[in-house]
């Protein structure tokens, strides 16, 4: 399948569209009769179901003393869930293992593919970057960390502009800020991505989604480096599969964040806005990336569908992710709970211990 072919907006949602028109078998209480039906949603009621059915987090505190007042060093993220259906994440994992194919065998531009050496355990990860060549540091040519005015890369592929439409459509990112740039971060077991707060040569906010496995992203304003890809913080986010962590305000610029090694294989991909001063010459910027705009509905609203039996849909405030179900009463002291819940804790250090999940120390 070609790139142009999956660029159909409408295509991302197809294994949806499938799931949410099979057929409903109604009972009569009264006669036992069954009575099969088919609901006959518009391509707006499901889309309309879907946005009101994510779950948002935006409440996480940890507070540190940041020029001698405590703060809450997670200001400004928020963690969304249910943007993308299972079948829609198994067609983004495909494609990114198509991508990584292409690039090994040289059919991307030399700079859009980087594997790294592996010689010991957590270090690095594949990227495929689009949009732009950012560089994570100095590099041969003494270039400073940051988007390289004269290195080429291929641009962002249409399934990847489907996403960014419907990240700003629903709400995840504002229409202000419409992601021009992407890196797919290819994780195999033992991978990380060291602590850094992402360059100002890309704008607030920014978001990565997470594929294949969850894992922890740690948040602190003094990340310690414990070992290969082992790295202490004072708080731990777990990212659900098919999650949107978005970054902003504090959590984006005070906290700086890290990836320890990962338990499994995992994909995220980091979607991001240069900072027009910054993008790279001769960039001309994607004219179906321009006036995308939010989907006009309140995100908390109820409504009345127009289903067979006329029931109310309400969105769910309550999460229920992975770490709930894993029942840890050691992890849900420092994942987050329900959507109306706040957590919070002064900088007491979490240490990340591959297989061993997160130690919540409480400095005595
Ligand atoms: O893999 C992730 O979730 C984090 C990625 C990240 O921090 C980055 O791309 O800068």
């Amino acid at each position: 399948m070609s790139w142009a072919d999956m660029a159909q907006e409408d295509e991302l949602e197809e294994e949806e569209e499938r799931e949410l028109s099979k057929r409903v078998v109604n009972v009569n209480a009264a006669t036992g009769e069954l009575r099969i039906t088919k609901p006959t949603l518009s391509r707006e009621q499901r889309e309309y179901i879907r946005f009101m059915n994510v779950k948002r987090q935006r409440d996480f505190i940890c507070l540190e003393r940041v020029n001698g007042k405590f703060a809450n060093i997670l200001e400004g993220l928020e963690l969304h869930t249910g943007i993308f259906s299972a079948a829609e994440q198994k067609r983004i994992v495909d494609f990114v293992y198509s991508l990584q194919e292409m690039g090994k065998k040289g059919e991307l531009k030399a700079r859009t593919y980087t594997a790294p050496q592996k010689w010991m355990r957590g270090k690095g990860r594949v990227t495929i970057q689009f949009g732009c060549c950012y560089n994570y540091a100095v590099d041969k040519n003494r270039n400073p960390p940051g988007i390289l005015q004269n290195d080429v890369v291929d641009p962002i592929p249409p399934l990847f502009k489907v996403i960014i439409r419907r990240l700003v459509k629903w709400h995840v990112l504002p229409p202000t800020c419409v992601p021009d740039s992407c890196i797919v971060n290819i994780y195999e077991e033992g991978d990380c991505i060291p602590p850094h707060v992402d360059n100002h040569d890309f704008l607030r906010p920014f978001c990565t989604v997470s594929f294949l496995s969850e894992c922890d992203i740690l948040f602190g304003t003094n990340l310690k480096v414990i070992g290969a890809g082992e790295f202490e913080g004072s708080f731990a986010i777990p990212m659900p599969v098919g999650s949107v962590l978005v970054l902003n305000g504090r959590g984006a610029d005070v906290a700086k964040h890290c990836v320890p090694a990962v338990p499994t294989k995992r994909i995220s991909i980091t979607f991001r806005r240069m900072d027009e001063s910054k993008r790279p010459k001769g960039y001309a910027p994607e004219p179906d990336l321009q006036d995308i705009q939010p989907l006009s509905y309140e995100e908390d609203k109820i409504i009345r569908l127009n289903t067979p039996r006329g029931e109310c849909q309400r969105q769910s405030t309550r999460r229920v992710g992975n770490s709930e179900m894993r029942g840890s009463a050691e992890r849900s002291l420092v994942h987050p709970e329900p959507h109306d819940s706040t957590w919070s804790r002064r900088g007491s250090g979490i240490r990340w211990n591959r297989g061993r999940g997160v130690n919540v120390n409480f400095g005595g």
